[in-house]
């Protein structure tokens, strides 16, 4: 927990320095934020690099709307997931075998910027969620 709240803030004093204004404009973002598919349904976000892909400069990420109940399998994103934020109301079952099969790790929003926590980093291959 304070791992994930004093990192942002860190790393939020270092985006100053960076030179590119797409740099700043990401900086200013809140974490994991998806407001350009605000009129969506829920869903989560996920990056491949820890503390949301160090705030969408490193590595991959992405936000996908989900389907309550349904088996989300990943692909690209296969074993690679460092941080995995649900949207809020959004509860998910992570597995670490595709057709959400083998060990089971559930999560909430706001999720986990950093998911090695728990031995749960580069680990996921399947998911489902559900929204309240
Ligand atoms: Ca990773």
């Amino acid at each position: 927990m304070h791992t994930f709240l004093l990192i942002p803030a860190i790393l939020a004093s270092l985006a100053t320095t960076l030179p590119t204004s797409d740099t700043a404009q990401k900086g200013s973002r809140i974490f994991p934020s998806h407001t350009d598919t605000a009129q969506k349904g829920p869903g989560v976000y996920m990056s491949s690099e820890p503390f949301w892909g160090f705030r969408e400069t490193k590595g991959t990420w992405q936000w996908i709307e989900i389907t309550p109940g349904k088996c989300q399998e990943l692909t690209d994103f296969d074993k690679v997931i460092s941080s995995f934020g649900p949207d809020k109301g959004v509860q998910c079952l992570l597995y670490d075998q595709h057709s959400c099969k083998g060990k089971q790790l559930e999560i909430f929003y706001p999720g986990y910027a950093d998911m090695s926590w728990n031995g749960w980093d580069n680990r996921v291959s399947s998911f489902t969620c559900s929204s309240s």
